[in-house]
This record gives C-alpha cells, sequence and structure tokens, in this order.
C-alpha cells in the first residue's frame, strides 16, 4: 500500500502524529513544511491534463508533481473566491468524505489555494491551475475565471469522484500547469420548460451538469402556446389558466418567483448566469387563454397542446398589451441578476411586418429600462435592436440579411443554427425520436462547424458565442433530457470554449467522459461516431 505522502506527513492512522481533523479544527495548521513531500504515484485512472473537456488552451503535465487530495487538505479562500470555493466543496466532498473546510487564508500547504488577481476584469475568464505536490493554486483575474478552473480540477479528478456516495481511495491529481481562456464569452444551453414543464430540481440538476463542461449561461424559455411558467404579479391568471398544460395534455406547473430565484441563486452557485425569456408577440397562446383583454377581439381562445407554431399574436394595437408586457419585463429583470433578457420575436406569422416592428419599438425600451441586453431570435434583426441588443440566429440558411446588418452596426450575433446546435433533433435519420426538420445532428455535426463561418457577413468579433437550445414538444422526462443532451452538449461547450477543435482528439476525450456521466447517472446516448 502507497502511503502518501502529503505535506511532509504520512496520511497513516493517527499514531503517525498526523493530528485528525477534528483536532486541526480547533489547534491551528501545522507551519508549512520547508521540505517538500515525495513524488506521489498517479492512480490508473486519474485523467491527464490534456483529457480536459473543453481543451485548455494550454497544459503542462509535471508528472513529480501530482497532488494527494487528505481528508487534512482545506480549501483557502481569499476575498472574492468563496463561491467557487464553495462549489469545489460541494463536488468534491460527497465522494472524497473529506471535510475540506473552506477558510480563509493565503496558503495552499496540503490543500487548494483560490486566488483573484488584482484589478482583473469581471468579463476576463482566464485561468492558471497549478498542480504541485504540496498543494494546487488556481488564480484568476475573476469569479468566473476562478468557477472555469474549478470545472477543469473537478475534471481532473477520478470519475469516481463523480459518485454521490464516499468512495475509499486515493484522491491524486495530475501534476502540472493549466494555462486557460475561453474563445467565445458566451456558451449556453437552453431549455424549453413551455412545450413540457420541468420542476426546480430537474433544472437545478441540468444546471450542474452542463455548468462542468463550462457553459456558462442557460436561457429557459418560459412561455409559449402551450404553457406559461412564471409568477407574474397583478397577472394570476398567466399561471393559474396558463400553466394549466402542456404538449399532449399534460398537468403543466409553474414556478413561484421565489422558486425562479431559486434556480438563480444555484446557477450562480455553478458560475452559469440565467436568461430568461417569454417569446413575444408569437408563440404567445398560453398568455391569450388566460386573458381574453390581451386578445383583440376580446375573446380567449382555447388552450393549445399540440405543436403547431406561429398562429398566435399578441394585440399590437391595445395599450394593455404594452402594459402587460411592461410588467412581465420589469418582474422578469428584478429577478434575473444577468445581463441578459430574451424577448423573443420568432415566428411571429400572424404578426404583420409593420405591426412587428412598432411591438418591438415600444417594447425593446422596456427592456434597456429595466437595466437588461435584449436577446431576440434573429428575426427581431428587422426591428430596432438597441446598441446592447444580441441577435440569436437559430435557422439553416447560411445568409440572413437583417442579422448581418444588425452585426454590421455593432450588435452582437448569438449563434443556435438548428442543423448544428439544436438538441432536439435526432443524433440520426433512424432513431425513432427526436425532430428531423433541420436534419439529423450527430455529435460529429454538432462539433465540426465553426461559429464565424456559418453566416455570410458575420465573422470574427461579431459573434458573442454559441448555445443549444433543447426544444421539449417530443421530450417528457428527465432521461430524454438527458439522451438529447449528451454527449452533444460536450461538442457544443468545446466549440465555445476551445481554440483548436479536433474531432479525432475530441472524439477520444468524449469516450473517456462515459465513465463520468454513468457516476453522474446521466442518461446519455452512446453517439456511433465515439469510440465509447
Ligand atoms: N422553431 C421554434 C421553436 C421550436 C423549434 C423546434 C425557434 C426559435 C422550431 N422557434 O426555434 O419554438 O418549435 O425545433
Amino acid at each position: 500500500m502507497v502511503s502518501l505522502v502529503v505535506n511532509g506527513c504520512t496520511d497513516d492512522p493517527p499514531t503517525q502524529g498526523v493530528p485528525s481533523v477534528s483536532a486541526q479544527a480547533t489547534s491551528p495548521r501545522p507551519a508549512t513544511p520547508t521540505t517538500t513531500p515525495e513524488p506521489v504515484r498517479l492512480p490508473e485512472d486519474a485523467p491527464a491534463l490534456s483529457d480536459v473537456i473543453p481543451a485548455p488552451e494550454s497544459a503542462r503535465p509535471a508528472k513529480d508533481d501530482n497532488f494527494a487530495l487528505t481528508k487534512q487538505s482545506d480549501i483557502s479562500v481569499a476575498d472574492g473566491t468563496r463561491a467557487a470555493g464553495d462549489y469545489l466543496a460541494d463536488v468534491l466532498r460527497p465522494a472524497t468524505g473529506f471535510p475540506l473546510r473552506v477558510v480563509s487564508g493565503e496558503d495552499n500547504a496540503g490543500g487548494i489555494q483560490l486566488l483573484l488577481r488584482e484589478g482583473g476584469d469581471p468579463q476576463d475568464e482566464s485561468y492558471r491551475l497549478e498542480v504541485a505536490r504540496d498543494g494546487v493554486t488556481l488564480s484568476a483575474a475573476s469569479q468566473s475565471g476562478l468557477f472555469a478552473g474549478a470545472h477543469t480540477l473537478r475534471q481532473l479528478l477520478p470519475a469516481d469522484v463523480e459518485r454521490g456516495e464516499t468512495v475509499d481511495r486515493e484522491w491524486v491529481l495530475a501534476g502540472g500547469v493549466v494555462e486557460d481562456q475561453p474563445r467565445f464569452g458566451y456558451r449556453g444551453a437552453m431549455l424549453d420548460v413551455a412545450r413540457h414543464f420541468f420542476g426546480v430540481d430537474v433544472v437545478k440538476r441540468y444546471i450542474d451538469r452542463v455548468a462542468q463542461y463550462k457553459v456558462n449561461y442557460l436561457h429557459l424559455h418560459l412561455a409559449d402556446d402551450q404553457g406559461w411558467r412564471i409568477e407574474i404579479d397583478g397577472w394570476p391568471r398567466l399561471t393559474e389558466v396558463g400553466a394549466r398544460n402542456e404538449v399532449g395534455g399534460g398537468k403543466g406547473g409553474f414556478y413561484t418567483k421565489q422558486q425562479y430565484r431559486e434556480i438563480v441563486a444555484y446557477a450562480q452557485s455553478r458560475g452559469v448566469t440565467i436568461v430568461p425569456e417569454i417569446d413575444m408577440p408569437g408563440h404567445t397562446n398560453a398568455a391569450l387563454t388566460s386573458y381574453a383583454k390581451l386578445n383583440c377581439d376580446g375573446t380567449a381562445p382555447p388552450t393549445y397542446t399540440d405543436t403547431k407554431v406561429g398562429f398566435s399574436s399578441l394585440c399590437i394595437d391595445k395599450p394593455v398589451t404594452y402594459d402587460f408586457a411592461n410588467d412581465v419585463i420589469t418582474q422578469l429583470a428584478e429577478m434575473t441578476p444577468g445581463p441578459y433578457l430574451h424577448i423573443g420575436g420568432d415566428e411571429a406569422n400572424s404578426t404583420k411586418d409593420a405591426d412587428y416592428r412598432a411591438f418591438f419599438d415600444k417594447v425593446l425600451p422596456m427592456v434597456v429600462k429595466a437595466g437588461k441586453r435584449p436577446i431576440g431570435w434573429h428575426e427581431y434583426a428587422k426591428a430596432n435592436v438597441p446598441r446592447s441588443g444580441v441577435v440569436q440566429y437559430w435557422r439553416i440558411e447560411t445568409a440572413d440579411a437583417p442579422t448581418r446588418r444588425q452585426a454590421d452596426s455593432g450588435r452582437r450575433v448569438l449563434m443556435s443554427p438548428a442543423d448544428k446546435t439544436y438538441l432536439d433533433m435526432k443524433y440520426e435519420e433512424s432513431n425513432p425520436w427526436g425532430n428531423s426538420w433541420a436534419g439529423a445532428v450527430d455529435v460529429r455535426t454538432a462539433y465540426e462547424w465553426e461559429p464565424t463561418k456559418e453566416l455570410a457577413g458575420v465573422g470574427d468579433g461579431m459573434v458573442l458565442g454559441v448555445e443549444a437550445p433543447l426544444w421539449t414538444e417530443l421530450v417528457t422526462t428527465e432521461d430524454e433530457i438527458e439522451r438529447m443532451t449528451f454527449p452533444r452538449m460536450q461538442a457544443i461547450a468545446e466549440v465555445g470554449w476551445s481554440t483548436q477543435t479536433k474531432w479525432a482528439d475530441f472524439r477520444q476525450r468524449l469516450a473517456a467522459q462515459a465513465e463520468r456521466m454513468t457516476a453522474q447517472d446521466i442518461a446519455f446516448h452512446r453517439d456511433s461516431g465515439v469510440p465509447w
């Protein structure tokens, strides 16, 4: 049995004079040893620095610098780094069974130290992760950089770390230095909770699972023809009536404001920012069934539980429409600390162009006034998009003139081409489940594309990032969410983060993720293009 030498002591039973944690918890930590611990053997199943997904910018292994995490290891945090420290403790404690105390302090002897570089730009997600014999140091310019480094650190522990129960084994990290930063600042997932409703716990698991691959935004599609999913003060029928359905006639559901805030807080604890979407003026049958006064003819249409699109529209000429829009936007913004609010705008086939433009001329200023940057599906590019606005491209054509015009005038473009990123699509034509209007999207298709070359004239410097939407007309259970999302999410995450993307290399690293996903109880799809 190899006795772990950490921090100058052996990690044998206390008879060797190593104080137990409880003793240490009260007495001050032993002084940082002057002698460097002996090298530690790396277990067979410990990942290499280069196994991480998304691929880091640079990874320099140092084979004699492996680090053994032990029950003596602390996570020391300085000002502003506690959130990432708490995250690491949260994800590493269950399987290791170690206390992994999060302590304020400036040393990493035998443990993990998180450091924030002075005067760093909050948008700078770069980080440096150094694993050495005597301790691990993660430094970054911002909180989001620390979270990125923490996700990498999580992946450098063996897959056993993802099991929910304690595993009695060595927890050794491969020595070396990772220096990393993302190509795009926005790497997003989207969950449509309107077609089929999914509760808080499902959303939290989704957040944790996508966050580990440095996905840093979760867009929640909170309303559509089939369902309204968020409580709005002053408009109780949106949830009393509009939330009572879903595709296929299920019972539906909604988030109270408190539950929405719980989702937002949980996302923040994983370094993920929530982007709420209320789709307007189309995709609004659930709101229209809830309030007759929102309809031009004053009559509420029947509830809708099928899957057609483009038939509904708010009444553009009625002032009450703008009271409604303003209340929704203001209240959603108040509950959302993130910079973005998604206003929808897609498939408004029942809204005349002039009305569509008039609608957004009134509503987009509401989003800006609420302190948010509007995101809209790319059809809204024909409206007056504010300078801070983002155009989310979602179709399969290789050109879109209004989107190009907005990009030329400085509006950023979020790339979600359906034939590359739509997770509701079948992996292969032969799959019995999934959509096919955009063609089959297997993992390789989701991986081998270049976000700055998908749309004519929308190139470098214009693309904000990538997002993989999961529409749920055909998705009714959490298992189906997992199957449609994983492993294509890892492909999208790497396209958004890494500069070097080579399928031959990625597919090998992806195959190695199988054990981690299984340990996390993710019912992922064994795509035939990956050497599982
Ligand atoms: N398009 C619709 C979605 C959904 C999708 C299913 C967008 C922006 C087809 N709008 O994608 O509501 O129905 O693939």
